[in-house]
């Protein structure tokens, strides 16, 4: 098995992941402000030019976050972080969910929208990504009321792969310099326990 990753957000998605669960795989970093995933050969193993890309000892190639971090889980079940009953997993699910299209989806906007790495890959509309720095103002204030319990994980106060979703977003934040609003105290409570785990790398 062999992972194929770079220091990014989706990288960290898949490395915090590997990191809590204590485990180790081969892994080869690829540089992608220079390209590394748009060569041909890359672009064999993700046609989509992006890693993170897990690549089984039979060749299989496994793209997307989380579809990488379900095989793991199932390989490696102990330390779990995606639920362990139908309701848990469940509801890990539909935090992850939440997490990647509430919180990550704005924040992913701007950084589409204004960074030059993205100029060359999408039409970028400055305005538009205004409009998003508002959402996710909003955005965060949803997720301030929903942790307004006092919880310290955003899933029924288990850390799980949906705090490492959130984990990517506090990484985009950091590069888009967006910090999180001082005014969102319980955000701010999630935040701080995120950068006092041993697998944030941001
Ligand atoms: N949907 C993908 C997104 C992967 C993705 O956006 N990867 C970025 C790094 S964060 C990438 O490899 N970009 C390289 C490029 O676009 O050239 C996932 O979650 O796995």
């Amino acid at each position: 098995m062999k992972l194929y990753t770079a220091p990014s957000p989706s990288g960290l998605r898949v490395s915090a992941f590997i990191a809590e669960k204590g485990i180790e795989i081969p892994t080869e970093t690829l540089d992608i402000q220079v390209g590394e995933t748009r060569t041909d050969e890359f672009l064999q193993k993700n046609s989509l030019g992006e890693i993170p890309v897990l690549e089984l000892d039979d060749g299989t190639l496994l793209t997307e976050t989380l579809a990488i971090c379900r095989y793991l889980e199932a390989l490696y079940p102990e330390d779990p972080l995606m639920g362990t009953d139908p309701l848990t997993t469940a509801k890990v699910d539909m935090w992850s969910r939440r997490m990647e299209q509430q919180v990550m989806g704005p924040i992913a906007q701007v950084a589409q929208h204004t960074f030059t790495f993205f100029a060359d890959k999408l039409e970028q509309l400055p305005a538009y990504a205004e409009t998003q720095k508002r959402l996710q103002d909003k955005r965060w204030g949803w997720l301030d009321a929903e942790l307004a319990d006092g919880r310290r994980y955003v899933c029924d106060d288990v850390f799980s792969v949906a705090d490492i979703t959130g984990m990517a977003v506090l990484m985009i934040c950091q590069f888009a310099e967006m910090p999180v609003p001082e005014r969102f105290g319980n955000v701010k409570r999630w935040e701080t326990a995120m950068y006092e785990r041993s697998s944030w790398a941001g």
